[in-house]
């Protein structure tokens, strides 16, 4: 996934590169900084020592020694002063720095700490959101995998009125789904005792018999064979009567979800990488699902490109059946998409903040 939120220990993170908050001096500290060079060993200072300190905002590079990844990236955040002391641009600045110099050594995937967002004080969830706008602009123009690694729940991934509103709207709809089974439910009740009622009359002789009816040309049914008690539809029947071919059948079916997909990047005068850039899907996934016209993608997969083409909720649906997928209001994953999508919400990275808000699955590959 081009574009990952995570929640755990960056020291852990299998990737070429982790970036550390570190301070101007680059010889260790707390919080991450501590967690990293307690991880790495003592060769890691070793090398920071040569490396003559660091800029606020800027980034310089080291190995990662006992660390499952080949580089530590160590940048220096700003010290929230209130926010007038050009504390954005300098953190914005240490995002970019350290993603500039993590392709110069040819990283294919890096994770970043919420820099800033410990000791030097920064609000987290603007920290969040200067992340991941600078991510997302760096990731407009390459492929790289890039991670967010988010240490504690209080770390807000999206704002306190979009939390709720996200809420409010997922209780609405737990509501209505729950009024309607309860209907549905009655509904059904009354049809069963509607059906007991008519059961208790004598059954016409003769009205059983069109439950058994034949396939054409099938063997006549042994004796004392179990016999099904389902009534057979018609339409089965019309179609043995055609003899439809299973190929012929798989073959006049609805276009595929690969199919239907390249159809509508086209339809919108997209291209292919503007698309999967988009939908925060891998180049290589993007092209698998090109090649194979019968390719079975993840539900979140589909979601992804039903945000990127920007389709509405029933485009959206039929998207998804393509693949064999639906959206439920008893789902909270579902609902989430639904209040974006009916909201005529497109941006990815923040619907999957507002996912990793929620503990669910984000999307994209
Ligand atoms: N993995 C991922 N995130 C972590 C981890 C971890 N193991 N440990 C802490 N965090 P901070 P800063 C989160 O204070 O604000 C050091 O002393 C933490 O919850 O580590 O940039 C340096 O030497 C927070 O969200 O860095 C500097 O002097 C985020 O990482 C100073 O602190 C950053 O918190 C830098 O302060």
């Amino acid at each position: 996934m081009p574009f990952n939120i995570i929640r755990d220990d960056i020291t852990r993170v299998k990737c070429d590169a982790i970036v550390n908050a570190a301070n101007s001096s680059l010889l260790g500290g707390g919080g991450v900084d501590g967690a990293i060079h307690r991880a790495a060993g003592s060769e890691l200072l070793a090398e920071c020592r040569t490396l003559g300190g660091c800029d606020t905002g800027d980034a310089k590079a080291t190995k990662g020694y006992k660390l499952p990844c080949r580089y530590v990236i160590h940048t220096v955040g700003p010290i929230w002063q209130g926010g007038g002391c050009g504390e954005r641009e300098l953190l914005t600045s240490c995002y970019r720095r350290s993603l500039e110099l993590a392709l110069s050594l040819g990283c294919e995937s890096v994770a970043f700490p919420l820099i800033s967002a410990g000791v030097y004080g920064y609000p987290k969830e603007e920290a969040v959101s200067v992340a991941v706008e600078t991510i997302r602009e760096f990731l407009n123009g390459q492929d790289m995998d890039v991670t967010l690694v988010l240490f504690d729940r209080s770390a807000a991934a999206i704002s306190r009125s979009l939390y709720d509103s996200i809420t409010e709207y997922i209780d609405d709809a737990y509501a209505d789904s729950h009024d309607d089974s309860a209907a549905r439910m009655m509904s059904a009740n009354s049809m069963a005792m509607g059906a007991a009622l008519s059961e208790a009359k004598p059954q016409k002789p003769g009205r059983m018999m069109g439950l058994f009816r034949k396939e054409k040309g099938s063997k006549k049914r042994e004796k004392n064979e179990a016999v099904p008690m389902m009534p057979q539809p018609e339409v089965l029947e019309e179609v043995c009567e055609e003899e439809v071919s299973l190929e012929n059948y798989l073959a006049s079916r609805d276009e595929s979800f690969s199919e239907a997909l390249l159809r509508m990047i086209d339809e919108r005068g997209l291209t292919d990488a503007e698309t999967y850039r988009k939908a925060n899907i891998d180049r290589k996934l993007f092209s698998k699902i090109r090649s194979d016209r019968g390719y079975r993608p993840k539900k979140q997969t589909v979601l992804a490109f039903a945000i990127a083409l920007e389709l509405t909720l029933p485009e959206t649906l039929s998207l998804l059946s393509k693949a064999g997928y639906t959206l439920s209001d008893s789902l909270k994953f579902d609902l989430i998409i639904k209040y974006f999508i009916s909201r005529g919400s497109y941006d990815i990275f923040e619907i999957n903040r507002a996912l990793f808000a929620f503990d669910q699955t984000l999307i994209g590959c």
